[in-house]
């Protein structure tokens, strides 16, 4: 019904478009130029948009166009799943509205990919399925929380982005496939890694297959963009396919930490379908305030060594340590006290811990079966986590390819028997090591504002055990003579060239904190620009190739 609506508005657009349009858009392009598309900011489309340059209509015709150069053909990328058959008609109503009664926010009118464990209802035209088989052409209730969100700003979803496979919940097997996308692959590096589990949000971002998407850390590590990990509970996961209601937070994957805390600002805020978000601080802040070049001045930054930084347990490379050396020259020259080491107390015992795996286990098992109980309808007929693991098992070819069998997790999932006293006990270990004897304990302890890390090896960990927040930006890339690793049977990982972030870690709600730290890190370094994806990854197609077909 609303797909009807919309065609509707889109023929009046096309005529109203020929008299408003034309011209303004024909003296706009005479004076500033088209945004590449590769690294257009936020502001640079909205701008662009808002001087009738060119319409929402035009950016989706070029971004599914650069999808289809890199996805499939060419490097065969496998960052995108499906794109939004409703996109074109989308477009076409928020570009009239915008000439009507103007934007409804910095997203108006912006294409934006999701995660596919990301719920968007099924009448739009796309699926909903963690990469699985198994939910494919199954109908979900109604589009998940941050989808609401960034809906109501007038943003449109460009298409449901590839990852591994239930958020890389299933077993051994190599970070970015899933049984319904295949094996995604980094833009830096022919075969390189991407990281997950948010793997084709993250490739998308790097390249510019969509202006910005929605996904969590590692990725961002790995794939030279800005990477937002939310406190769990800031933004919704209601209509997220979940692995554990503790450690899950969707947060935006962006080329800035300007786009980053633009897309955050939207999507934060309580959800009465998410009641971990009741529990935030009222008013969600606005993110975009918090950039400030000197908002490192006078500032206490600490360097968490024990563990995090000891290449024989966190498996890096030496060269991670070596360019994060750099970057703390660079905090301190931005007017920042760093404190090192800081360490955590509870170091060696996170390490050490194996409690997370029994909250994700049990977790995993009641919020999928939940999940699944949730559905309006399931063709597949999988309805449970049992049945999951039978399906996989009946449709190999699917679910079970040659190097990709594995679902090991699943198996240990599924023979949890719920919450007990031992699940508890481990509920509680997982926040007094990562938040309480953990980070909150270095920061109390040194009088710290942020921890700051190399974002690849364990740093993820204990902020995620703890809930707590990680803000990741560019720190460099890896050298010609870095020795190419293996990241699973066709990926590789280190390899040169390919990048490294630099993460920012605070207390719960600590996130305007940490976006202006890593935005005046970002603005005086620009380590991003210094490097671009290899050429056959570099989408040729452009505004201008698309505008007036
Ligand atoms: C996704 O689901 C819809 C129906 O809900 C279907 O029309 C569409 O073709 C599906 N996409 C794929 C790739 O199968
Ligand atoms: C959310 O609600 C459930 C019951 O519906 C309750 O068990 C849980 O403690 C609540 N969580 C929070 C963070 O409020
Ligand atoms: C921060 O500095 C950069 C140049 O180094 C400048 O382009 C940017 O506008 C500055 N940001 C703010 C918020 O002043
Ligand atoms: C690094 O880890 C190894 C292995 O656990 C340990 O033997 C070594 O002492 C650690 N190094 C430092 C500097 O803590
Ligand atoms: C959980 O953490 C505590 C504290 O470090 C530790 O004593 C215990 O062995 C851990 N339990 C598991 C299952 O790893
Ligand atoms: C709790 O259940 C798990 C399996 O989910 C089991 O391994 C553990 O022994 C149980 N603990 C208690 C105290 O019953
Ligand atoms: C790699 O090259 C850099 C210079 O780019 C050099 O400093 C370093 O020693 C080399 N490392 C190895 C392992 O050869
Ligand atoms: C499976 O992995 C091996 C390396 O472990 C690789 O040589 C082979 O090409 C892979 N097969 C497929 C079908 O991906
Ligand atoms: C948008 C797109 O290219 N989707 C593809 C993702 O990968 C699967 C499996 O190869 C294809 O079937 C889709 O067409």
């Amino acid at each position: 019904m609303v797909a009807r609506l919309l065609s509707r508005v889109w023929t009046t657009l096309a005529l109203t478009q020929c008299f408003l349009l034309g011209p303004v858009g024909v003296s706009a392009s005479l004076s500033t130029p088209l945004p590449d598309l590769y690294e257009a900011s936020l502001t640079e489309l909205q701008a662009g948009l808002t001087s009738g340059q060119f319409t929402s209509v035009d950016l989706i015709k070029a971004y599914f166009a650069r999808i289809e150069e890199v996805n499939l053909e060419g490097p065969a990328l496998r960052a995108v799943l499906e794109t939004n058959p409703s996109a074109l008609d989308e477009a076409a109503a928020l570009d009239y509205e915008r000439l009507t009664s103007g934007p409804r926010s910095a997203l108006h009118g912006i294409p934006v990919l999701v995660k596919d464990n990301i719920g968007t209802v099924a009448f739009e035209g796309m699926n909903t399925t963690a990469g699985s088989y198994s939910l494919l052409k199954s109908i979900i209730p109604e589009d998940s929380g941050v989808v609401k969100r960034l809906r109501k700003a007038g943003a449109i979803i460009l298409g449901k982005a590839n990852l591994s496979e239930w958020a890389h919940f299933r077993g051994n097997i190599a970070s970015g496939w899933s049984g319904r996308g295949g094996q995604s692959t980094n833009a830096y590096y022919p075969d390189g890694d991407p990281c997950g589990s948010s793997s084709g949000s993250a490739i998308a971002s790097s390249i510019g297959l969509s202006a910005v998407s929605l996904g969590i850390t590692c990725p961002a590590n790995q794939n030279n963009i800005v990477g937002i990990k939310p406190t769990v509970g800031l933004t919704s996961r209601a209509g997220v396919i979940p692995i554990s209601e503790h450690q899950d937070t969707v947060g935006p994957l962006a080329r800035s930490t300007t786009d980053a805390a633009i897309v955050l600002s939207i999507i934060a805020g309580p959800d009465p379908n998410d009641n971990f978000t009741l529990a935030q601080p009222y008013p969600v802040p606005d993110y975009t305030a918090a950039l400030s070049n000197s908002s490192l001045v006078g500032k206490r930054i600490g360097v968490p060594r024990a563990v995090f930084m000891n290449d024989s347990m966190t498996g890096n490379d030496p060269y991670v340590n070596e360019v994060f050396e750099q970057a703390l020259v660079t905090l301190a020259a931005l007017g920042a006290t760093i404190v090192d080491p800081a360490d955590l107390p509870s170091a060696y015992e996170i390490y050490e811990s194996n409690n997370e795996t029994v909250v994700l286990n049990t977790d995993f098992k009641v919020q999928l079966n939940a999940w699944f109980a949730g559905l309006v309808a399931n063709p597949t007929g999988v309805m449970s986590l049992e049945e999951l693991i039978m399906f996989d098992n009946q449709y190999p070819s699917l679910e079970e390819p040659t190097n990709y069998t594995d679902q090991s997790e699943l198996i240990a999932s599924q023979a949890t028997t719920g919450f007990n006293a031992s699940y508890y006990a481990s509920l509680a270990f997982d926040k007094e090591l990562g938040a309480t004897r953990g980070i909150d304990a270095a920061l109390e302890m040194y009088t710290l504002d942020a921890l700051v890390l190399p974002a690849p090896g364990y740093t993820t960990v204990p902020a995620a055990i703890a809930g707590y927040p990680i803000v990741t930006v560019p720190l460099g890339f890896y050298p010609e003579n870095v020795t190419i690793g293996s990241a699973g049977p066709v990926t590789y990982y280190p390899a040169p060239g390919m990048p490294i972030g630099l993460s920012f870690l605070g207390t719960a709600w600590s996130e305007y904190d940490l976006v202006g730290f890593a935005y005046a890190y970002e603005q005086k370094t620009m380590t991003r620009l210094d490097r671009k994806a290899y050429a056959a990854a570099i989408p040729a197609t452009q505004l201008a190739d698309v505008m007036g077909a």
